[in-house]
């Protein structure tokens, strides 16, 4: 005979189809915001090329694009391709592979680096040496690597100090060197890009020089463990008291980290976790009710400074990077309500005060890397929402009738004529990025330099490191 069938008190069927009305309500949320952002995403390739388009007609070859006056201009009177060499990555991920190949022939065939100018060392290292590795990473074409290594061979005797640390300056054609006071981010920012030109050719020596200056740094470091702002290229001494992880800073902390992540020199991280335990132990401080990363004095940890600038939240996406999600995720949320206060964040601020030290938004990308970090590694929908309030902000006050352009401004949002290189780079890859949800570029796959070019963890091997690398 068969079984009565339960029978459901009514409350209980009520609830049941409640609960799956809401899960598929917020289902239809769910998919409604993947299609926004998929729109997103082919609205920052359109606006990509919109700028490259404008680029190209105005300024090619040059270092950078004059937006409002659709001018050019040069760092030093004279083209040395900034531009074009630092977007080409950000053009070939977003598919725009005419534009990207036209790039690949110019740097391999027409430009020359042959030229009687002083650059700083630090922004050629990131910008021409970062971007033709990644092209050639992308592309496995040997007359780009062949570039890259010539460029390479032209930064090295910024480093012939007695110390090793690199001079602020070196001339391309001459190998002259000069600035010798350096702040520690430039420095000793070179293990990435001088560890791949190693490993690609198998030349131990540019990942050598690199890791001296890093180790001085870190070996300079107060009995609590804090590294101070500025050096003295020849000595190799720290001139001052000051510490902090921001500007001035960043990238010697990241390129720790990130260069470990890609090449496994066990040294790199017996170095990353005392300077992250002291980062996070002296420099760390809440103002209110947000969390900061102020300034101490190095010798007694004692908060000295709460002025931050633009630049630091590069340390947001690092805390998440290296799993302290936690802290990464209270730091955002002081910076994001910074950014939606103001429409766009400050260069400078006071974070004690409450006080705007700086106004100007160069359309600089770090709390926009900083989201893309906290969108792949938390999973968590809320930072897609701050991500697209972040490009429509961008959208509404940098953009012209040309391409983008600094804002001098944050308060009246007066353009100027400027539009620095790392926006293509660094700021539409990440939006791109961020609403793209590409898992070839997570971060299981790849590690971004400093700069946004992303090389492929799994192009590394770990023999070829050895032997390159010298370790
Ligand atoms: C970029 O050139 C790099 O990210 C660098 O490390 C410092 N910041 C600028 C963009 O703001």
């Amino acid at each position: 005979m068969a079984k009565p069938l339960p029978s459901f008190p009514r409350a209980m069927i009520r609830a049941s189809i409640a609960a799956l009305l809401a899960f598929s309500s917020v289902a239809r949320a769910h998919a409604a915001e993947a299609d926004d952002d998929r729109a997103l995403a082919a609205d920052v390739v359109r606006e990509t090329k919109r700028t490259w388009d404008a680029y190209s007609a105005y300024a090619w070859g040059h270092d950078e694009l004059k937006p409002l006056s659709r001018g050019y201009s040069d760092w030093y009177g004279q083209p040395l391709y900034i531009s074009p060499i630092d977007s080409y990555d950000t053009l070939a991920i977003m598919g725009l592979e005419a534009d990207a190949r036209r790039i690949e022939d110019f740097a391999a065939n027409d430009v020359s680096f042959d030229k009687n100018v002083y650059v700083k060392t630090f922004e050629f290292n990131i910008r021409i040496l970062g971007g033709l590795l990644s092209m050639y990473d992308m592309t496995g074409n040997p007359k780009v690597l062949a570039k890259a290594q010539d460029f390479g061979n032209r930064l090295l005797p910024a480093f012939a100090s007695k110390s090793g640390l690199p001079y602020y300056y070196v001339n391309l054609r001459t190998g002259a060197a000069k600035g010798s006071t350096i702040c520690a981010a430039e420095a000793a920012s070179y293990l990435f890009e001088f560890g791949i030109l190693s490993y690609y050719t198998q030349n131990p020596r540019y990942y050598q020089v690199a890791k001296n200056c890093t180790r001085r740094i870190f070996e300079s470091r107060s009995p609590i463990g804090l590294i101070g702002k500025d050096y003295d290229v020849d000595s190799g001494a720290c001139l001052d008291r000051d510490s902090m992880a921001g500007a001035y800073v960043d990238s010697y902390y990241e390129y720790i980290y990130k260069t470990w992540r890609l090449l496994r020199d066990p040294e790199l991280k017996a170095m990353w976790d005392p300077s992250l335990a002291a980062v996070n132990r002296y420099l760390a401080t809440t103002q209110n009710g947000g969390l900061w990363y102020g300034m101490a004095d190095r010798f007694t940890g004692k908060i000295t400074g709460t002025a931050v600038t633009l630049w630091d939240p590069y340390l947001v996406g690092l805390l998440a990077y290296a799993g302290d999600t936690g802290r990464a995720e209270r730091s955002f949320a002081a910076w994001d309500r910074l950014w939606r206060e103001n429409g766009l964040l400050p260069m400078g601020y006071d974070c004690a005060t409450d006080r705007i030290l700086n106004p100007r938004y160069y359309l600089n990308p770090e709390l926009i890397e900083a989201c893309y970090y906290m969108i792949c590694l938390t999973k968590d929908p809320k930072y897609s929402e701050d991500l697209r309030q972040y490009y429509a902000d961008i959208k509404r006050y940098c953009r012209n009738g040309t391409a983008y352009a600094h804002v001098e401004d944050v308060v009246t949002k007066r353009q100027s004529d400027a539009m620095s290189t790392f926006f293509v780079a660094e700021t539409l890859k990440y939006l791109y990025l961020g609403f793209r949800r590409n898992p070839a570029y997570d971060f299981d796959h790849v590690v971004f330099s400093t700069e946004a070019h992303p090389f492929v963890i799994s192009h590394f091997d770990a023999a070829r490191i050895r032997s390159g690398l010298g370790l």
